[in-house]
This record gives C-alpha cells, sequence and structure tokens, in this order.
C-alpha cells in the first residue's frame, strides 16, 4: 500500500489527484503548516531529509519529486498505458516526458518567484522584470500547445496533465490567468474531473 506525505496546500494535492486517477489503494498522512512562515512542519523532515511534500514510501522505497512519482506510478501502476504512451513509441514517449518534466523544470521557478514579489508588495529591479517576461513566456506557451485540443498531448488526458494543471492553477492563485481563456477552460475542465473531486474531499477537508 502506498503512503502518502501529503502537506496541506501545495502540489501534493495532485498526488493524491493521481493516485485517484490510477485507482491504487493508499493511505494520506497529512501535515500541516506553520502558520506563521508557511513552512512544513518538522514532522515532515523526520521522514525525508529535505523536509518537503509529496514524499511517498511503497514497500522499501521512499520517493520525494512530484515528477518522479507521477512516473514511478506510471510504471508500476499503468500498465494498460491509459496515462502516458508506451515506450515503444519513442517520439510520443518523448515527448509526453518533456510535457510532464515541463511544469517543476521551468514554469513552477518564475511563478514562485511571482508569489514571493506579491508578498514582499516591492518591484525588483531584476526579478519583477525576469517573473513577467517568464510567466508570459510559459503561461502562453503552454496556451498555445493547449490550442483547440483539451490535454497537453491532444485529446486525450495524460499524467502530462497533472502538473501542468498545478502550475497553471498556481497562476491562477497569483491572478495571472485573465488574459488566458484557453488556460482557464483548462483547468476548469481537469478540476471538474471526478478524480480530482475525491482527491480534494480527501486531501484538503
Ligand atoms: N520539486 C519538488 C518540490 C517540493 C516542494 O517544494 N514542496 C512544497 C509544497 S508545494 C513544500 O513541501 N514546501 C514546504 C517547505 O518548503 O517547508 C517536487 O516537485 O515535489
Amino acid at each position: 500500500m502506498i503512503l502518502l506525505h501529503h502537506l496541506r496546500i501545495g502540489r501534493s494535492l495532485f498526488t493524491v489527484w493521481q493516485l485517484e486517477e490510477f485507482g491504487i489503494d493508499y493511505e494520506i498522512k497529512v501535515y500541516h503548516r506553520d502558520p506563521k512562515t508557511f513552512l512544513a512542519p518538522a514532522e515532515l523532515k523526520a521522514v525525508h531529509p529535505l523536509g518537503k511534500s509529496p514524499v511517498i514510501e511503497d514497500s522499501d522505497i521512499m520517493l520525494s519529486e512530484s515528477g518522479a512519482i507521477t512516473s514511478y506510478l506510471l510504471e508500476k501502476f499503468d500498465v494498460e498505458n491509459k496515462f502516458s504512451p508506451p515506450r515503444s513509441q519513442s517520439q510520443e514517449w518523448a515527448k509526453f516526458t518533456q510535457w510532464l518534466h515541463y511544469p517543476e523544470g521551468s514554469v513552477f521557478c518564475p511563478l514562485l518567484v511571482t508569489m514571493l514579489l506579491l508578498r514582499s508588495k516591492e518591484p525588483h529591479v531584476t526579478l519583477t522584470p525576469y517573473s513577467e517576461r517568464e510567466t508570459k513566456l510559459h503561461l502562453g506557451h503552454i496556451a498555445d500547445q493547449l490550442g483547440d485540443r483539451e490535454y497537453i498531448l491532444g485529446e486525450a488526458f495524460s499524467a502530462a496533465d497533472f502538473g501542468m494543471t498545478y502550475v497553471v492553477s498556481l497562476a491562477k492563485r497569483l491572478g495571472l490567468l485573465d488574459s488566458y481563456p484557453t488556460l482557464n477552460s483548462y483547468l476548469e475542465q481537469n478540476q471538474a474531473r471526478p478524480a480530482f473531486k475525491r482527491a480534494v474531499e480527501k486531501a484538503v477537508e
């Protein structure tokens, strides 16, 4: 049985969503952020040296990093390739891998800088232009990739949509989606999935 170490308010909600979509048996251990610092509690450091979430345990393996957790869950549980192209389709698989890693690898950093700037309320000489330029670049890139299609790989939902939905939802929270109707629709459609709703019931309550 998978044990998910889940920190309230953050990306591990999207790991709960995956577990729900995949139909995997799992348990959740919930942690709460420090109300003043918004950091994870020390208990999470007792689980993993970084003290961050998500972390999963499965028999004798412990894994951090949301993208790596997705790859692990796919490898072990998505035996019918419902959520990713098979490796034998090398080009489709490579493109899938690119979109799987893109949210955490490229999109999250400018969103985090934007979030920190909002907290400080003062513009910064280098960080403000960086955050404006890079968020526009990446949100535009995601909107272009979606085009008229429902999901990041096209017509079918895939595991690349988990991390993408996370960064788009964060952009929404930061008030960055006003000029991106495509991203708003993408978010609404994914958050309306029954598995997402179940994840919210289990992880947010
Ligand atoms: N790159 C990691 C990031 C993990 C991470 O920073 N998680 C945040 C929650 S969204 C966290 O645990 N923050 C609490 C802290 O830094 O104390 C991943 O993709 O899993």
